[in-house]
């Protein structure tokens, strides 16, 4: 009897799916894989239901022999113990990142001749249907808000970038890479400060107030699923704070990130250049504590950032104050340096993690930014936050095509470096 083999990660099974198991039991004894969370995490769409909902939705087709975990993105490790005489997948995987997954299967059945069949994907209005409504649903607020929490349990390392608008927003949702497990996407997003007070031309010192904040968390999150972390300054009054932590709450944000300084704030990037306070232990605490009180789901997170490093506190400060904050209800803390190496952040952190296995860690490495992820992965970090890439790559491209205009009189010079007008007419999908 031959044995087949087919990999799913879906979380409704339409006819669709229910074509190409039909279609493979034809050929012998039928093994699903049901891919695991963690593998999902770096590609497919991410689940609303349980692993263990998935694994009952195959278990009661008839169809299928055998149920087994597939926990890692790529088929390699499952099909060498399995070794099938057949491979069946949908034919929607021979473009894009995902083909790096394809060939690697077509690679690994050549070690004992078994074979890749790919089938046609059914495609009608009903699964369309169904499809857009898996879409949507992760994008409603109660699923997008615990999503954050969810993926630092699920990845090695929570990856945000830096948004500032539905079309940056857009960036972070799409922009998917082949790598050596499979593909690689970003987790997350960072509203940033720095970047949303940029873009409109304003410095970063909390001039941008919180419902022009929120403005630019709603255009994102109109054309987006994936989940939010909110840069939240000092948090502001902490009379306001709770009624801000209310309301990023209710509308889907994940996180708050705030900053323990006072008084005027100041980019942390300047360091002592200009003129920073940080807030006493107490007062900080105070805040996290109300903030805290106020939210009414558990998957809301207020994460304290420490900026003892920034003002050259020291390593002992940052620590006090971070077992201070995680006492305090804290959620996660951010221990934000401007030094060129990572070498603190290291210290710190390895700290930090004698005493406390389990509080996430979020670092930005802007200024030591030859660090790689593995590294972090290695101190205990669990989210990175890339905190304004985006908007430094746009600024010297227009600013490129803004000289570009005036020095040759006309548009054609530039054009080669646009974006088609073909591609941007498209670029935004029509409901
Ligand atoms: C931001 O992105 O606004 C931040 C990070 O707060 S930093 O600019 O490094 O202070
Ligand atoms: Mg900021």
């Amino acid at each position: 009897m031959k044995k087949i083999y087919a990999c799913f990660t879906t979380d409704v099974i339409h006819e669709g799916h229910m074509n190409i198991i039909k279609k493979a039991k034809e050929y012998g004894y039928l093994i699903a894989g049901v891919m695991s969370d963690e593998a999902k995490a770096g590609g497919y769409r991410f689940s609303t239901i349980s692993f263990e909902e998935r694994l009952n939705l195959f278990k009661n087709i008839p169809e299928i022999d055998e149920v087994v975990v597939q926990s890692e993105m790529l088929y390699e490790n499952v099909l060498r113990e399995i070794k099938p005489d057949y491979v069946i997948h949908g034919d929607d995987w021979k473009k894009g990142a995902k083909s790096y997954i394809r060939n690697n299967v077509i690679k690994v059945l050549r070690e004992w001749g078994g074979e890749l069949i790919e089938l046609p994907t059914t495609r009608n209005e009903t699964i369309d249907r169904i499809d857009a409504q898996a879409k949507a649903k992760i994008a409603m607020p109660e699923f997008r808000r615990k999503r954050l929490k969810k993926l630092i349990e699920l990845r090695p390392i929570v990856k945000a970038l830096e948004v500032h608008s539905g079309l940056t927003g857009l960036i972070v949702e799409k922009t998917v890479v082949e790598n050596e497990n499979g593909t690689d996407q970003f987790d997350a997003m960072w509203i940033s400060s720095l970047c949303d007070s940029t873009v409109k031309g304003k410095p970063d010192i909390e001039l941008v107030d919180m419902s022009s904040r929120i403005r630019t968390v709603e255009d994102v999150l109109d054309v987006t699923t994936k989940p939010i972390i909110l840069d939240g300054d000092t948090g502001g009054l902490q009379e306001h704070f709770v009624y801000n932590v209310r309301t990023l709450e209710r509308i889907g944000v994940s996180a708050v990130i705030i900053e323990d300084k006072i008084g005027l704030k100041q980019n942390s990037l300047f360091g002592n250049d200009v003129e920073q306070k940080q807030d006493t232990i107490e007062n900080f605490c105070n805040k996290i504590r109300a903030g805290k009180k106020a939210l009414r789901t558990d998957d809301f997170m207020i994460i304290a950032r420490i900026e003892s490093l920034i003002l050259d506190k020291g390593i002992e400060d940052a620590l006090e104050r971070a077992f201070a904050y995680v006492e305090a209800g804290a959620d996660g803390i951010m221990i934000h340096s401007r030094k060129t190496e990572p070498d603190e952040i290291f210290i710190f952190c390895d700290k930090f993690r004698i005493q406390d296995k389990k509080t996430p860690l979020v670092v930005v490495p802007t200024a030591y930014n030859k660090v790689y992820e593995k590294e972090l992965c290695q101190h205990g970090i669990n989210v990175v936050i890339y905190a304004n890439q985006l908007t430094r790559s746009a600024f010297p491209a227009m600013k490129n095509t803004a000289i570009s205009l005036l020095e040759n009189q006309r548009a054609y010079e530039i054009d080669k470096d646009l974006l088609s007008i073909n591609k941007i007419i498209t670029l935004i999908d029509r409901i």
